[in-house]
């Protein structure tokens, strides 16, 4: 019985490898007894081909196995897998992830900052995402890599509109020189914007010395935007009669250049027309960056008219403002506003997260609303009840 089922074994061996191509021989060795005992046989079998058998260079590293060296010389080396799978660790809300992503972030840093950070806004349809494929595609003609990033604390509920457009950004989305990222969802402003920091951090460390950071034209979040890039651009259309397009004073001002979108066919007319009117409005504002007095140029993001001025006049930017420290200098103070924001968010979670806090808020909330007690007071008398919370909770 044994004996079959070894010789089936053997059978069943010998057929893999004929499947394989391997031949494989049978000797009877000089010294073997005569007869035909098959403990005498020697077997020469050649050996294999098969490329199973060779051993694997490049082995797929599961991302639960990842070790924080793991993140930091794949995001060096420029892997595009594991620069996302990092945006995707510092964006996780769980604790532990929080901690690799600390020290992911720590040993990125001294790579990081060796960019020009651009921000792009303009309202719903202005041809943001068709302006960052064409620019893009640009700048990469000349040598440099591009990421592309957003702000968009509204993605949460539309489950990531803005770049969720890729087919506008086709071929940009396709080149191997750039990295596209959606919006972080969930989460405040300042959570949401922060995230963006720790990813441009990410991206400047596996090499991209571009970074256009795109957001909708909503107001606050142009504020944010500004507050982490070098050159503020926003996007216009022609056509609306207001020059300003209903724009904010505070919004315009933000701005390092505005720039006339869809100047093409018969609207290049109108396109040149705005672009002028917008000059002469924009004299009587403040420029949004020391010793630079904000631009106004028209393009068209669909044939490519008005690009390379576009470029160069960036470019000029930063040169002059690199002579001059007004970039180093904005840089710092980024930073350290940065720091500030995030002392300010930790501060707010740990007040409304802390236990008893909420039902204490409703009580007090009922009686400011029907007027036993003033704002002021009820704050005083919160932080109050705050404070004792937390001694007490030291003393348990
Ligand atoms: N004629 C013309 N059409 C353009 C140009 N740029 C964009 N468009 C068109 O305008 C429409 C909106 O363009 P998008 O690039 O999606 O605009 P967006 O600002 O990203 O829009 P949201 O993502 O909705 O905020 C599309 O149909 C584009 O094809 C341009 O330069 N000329
Ligand atoms: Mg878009």
């Amino acid at each position: 019985m044994k004996h079959k089922e070894s010789q089936q074994d053997r059978k069943h061996a010998q057929n893999l490898h004929q499947e394989a191509g391997v031949e494989e021989k049978s000797y009877r060795p000089d010294w073997a007894p005569p007869g035909n005992h098959e403990a005498f046989a020697v077997k020469i079998v050649r050996g294999s081909t098969l490329s199973h058998s060779e051993p694997k260079t490049s082995k797929r590293i599961r991302r639960k196995n990842l070790s924080i060296d793991d993140y930091v010389t794949g995001v060096l080396n420029g892997d595009r897998s594991l620069l996302a799978q990092t945006i995707t660790l510092i964006e996780s809300q769980a604790p532990h992830h929080r901690e690799m992503a600390t020290q992911v972030l720590h040993r990125l840093l001294p790579h990081a900052e060796k960019s020009l950070r651009i921000g792009i806004s303009g309202v719903p349809g202005a041809g943001k995402s068709t302006f960052i494929e064409t620019f893009g595609l640009k700048v990469i003609e000349d040598g440099h890599h591009v990421a592309v990033l957003a702000v968009d604390p509204s993605s949460s509920l539309t489950k990531g509109s803005i770049l969720g457009d890729k087919t506008r950004m086709e071929k940009l989305s396709r080149h191997e020189h750039a990295f596209i990222r959606p919006s972080p969802s969930g989460g405040t402003l300042g959570g949401v914007a922060s995230k963006t920091r720790e990813a441009i951090t990410v991206c400047e460390a596996a090499g991209y010395d571009v970074i256009l950071v795109e957001t909708v034209g909503v107001g606050q979040s142009e504020i944010t935007v500004r507050s982490m890039v070098d050159f503020f651009l926003l996007l216009q259309i022609s056509g609306a009669g207001d020059e300003l397009q209903g724009m904010k004073k505070g919004v315009i001002e933000l701005a390092d250049a505005i720039v006339i979108n869809k100047a093409d066919g018969d609207n290049k007319e109108k396109a040149e027309l705005t672009r002028k009117q917008l000059e002469t409005a924009l004299n009587y504002l403040k420029p949004s960056t020391k010793g630079w007095t904000c631009r106004v140029l028209a393009c068209s993001a669909l044939t490519g008219f008005g690009i390379p001025e576009i470029r160069d006049m960036i470019w000029e930017f930063k040169e002059k403002m690199i002579a001059e420290g007004v970039f180093q200098k904005r840089r710092k103070e980024q930073a350290v506003n940065w720091f500030y924001s995030m002392i300010e968010e930790k501060i707010r979670t740990w007040f409304y997260t802390h236990s008893g806090i909420q039902s204490y808020i409703e009580t007090l909330k009922k009686k400011i609303e029907s007027g036993e007690l003033l704002p002021t007071v009820g704050a005083e008398q919160m932080m109050t009840y705050f404070l004792k919370n937390i001694s007490a909770h030291k003393e348990k």
